[in-house]
């Protein structure tokens, strides 16, 4: 199996909605021994510890929860994330989804330096498809994938040089799309999943597409795992819970796929509010989930001991 250098990157930032407990995300994951798990494989493994945000000179807007906190968020994620491609395969510690802002814009960079084409995947139940324009909630952790893929109304952000392609952008796990969202998304090429479809034609259909033609095309993947991904009755630590998301197989089955591909580059767990967790079970799902992602085998667990 290939082994790669991972770099745990700490991100607790927890300005992108106004319900608190994400920024406790990072040492979850630590707790629930997400270092362990993956150097069990094999690989690696770097704990780079906590991110800071920048200091910035603007302004809060009305309507915007924290907004200077996110831009600063998002320029020093985006310095962080560029220069940990050129090191190893970062795996960012969230935070809630606003993260990913920094993050993805810090990977395009790196891909457009190396001259290959960036793909993401979307795991989650919304779409994130918000601007600062047309957000109802006021929260930023709803707009990453509308401002990575470069639509207006991100003022005072840092501008968007290399936009992923909608082409490239696979949104998986859908159940929660806001109004504006959807007008805007029908005027993409971006290929979004819903659950409906996911019932009907099962997981794996979608994703082996879409990591075709990522393969097709020499592209590299950035990988952002949203709690909310999965169905609330499995990881109950999130504040936009959904009922009807993924179950922990088809959780594990676009981890092990992604993992048989090698296509990934970069990963973000996200939106994890320890606040929220019943015995730190969903970190603990999170945290398998990543391991499979990076090679974990059913057959590589120790056999259950029955009673
Ligand atoms: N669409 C809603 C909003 O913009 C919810 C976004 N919440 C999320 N996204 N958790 O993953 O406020
Ligand atoms: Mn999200
Ligand atoms: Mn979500
Ligand atoms: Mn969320």
């Amino acid at each position: 199996m290939t082994q790669f250098r991972i770099l745990m990157i700490g991100a607790p930032v927890d300005s992108g909605k106004t319900r608190p407990g994400c920024l406790m995300g990072p040492d979850a994951f630590r707790s629930a021994r997400l270092q362990g798990a993956l150097e069990d494989l094999g690989h690696e493994v770097r704990d780079l510890g906590n991110v800071v945000p920048d200091a910035v000179d603007i302004a809060p807007r009305d309507g915007l929860h924290a907004l200077p906190e996110t831009i600063g968020w998002t320029q020093s994620l985006s310095r962080t994330a560029k220069a940990a491609m050129a090191d190893g395969l970062p795996i960012f510690l969230g935070g809630d989804h606003s993260l990913s802002l920094g993050t993805v814009h810090g990977v395009a960079a790196h891909a457009a330096e190396i001259g290959k084409p960036l793909f993401v995947l979307w795991l989650d139940a919304h779409s994130d498809f918000h601007t600062p324009r047309t957000t109802q909630s006021g929260n930023l952790h709803g707009t990453p994938m509308a401002y990575l893929t470069g639509r207006d109304g991100f003022d005072g952000f840092p501008p968007v040089p290399h936009p992923v392609p909608e082409a490239n952008v696979c949104l998986l796990g859908l159940r929660s799309v806001d109004g504006p969202e959807q007008e805007m998304l029908s005027q993409t090429a971006i290929r979004r999943h819903d659950m409906r479809e996911i019932d009907e034609y099962g997981i794996a259909t979608p994703i082996r597409a879409f990591l075709a033609d990522v393969a097709a095309a020499g592209g590299m993947l950035h990988v952002s795992l949203d709690v909310d991904f999965l169905d609330p009755a499995v990881a109950p630590a999130v504040g936009t819970t959904v009922p009807g998301g993924a179950t922990v197989r088809e959780a594990h089955l676009v981890m092990e796929m992604l993992h048989d591909s090698g296509l990934m580059c970069s990963m973000d767990l996200v939106e994890l509010n320890p606040m929220l967790d019943e015995r730190g079970r969903s970190a603990q799902v999170m945290v398998d989930l990543a391991a499979s992602a990076l090679g974990r085998r059913v057959f590589d667990r120790p056999t259950p001991r029955l009673l």
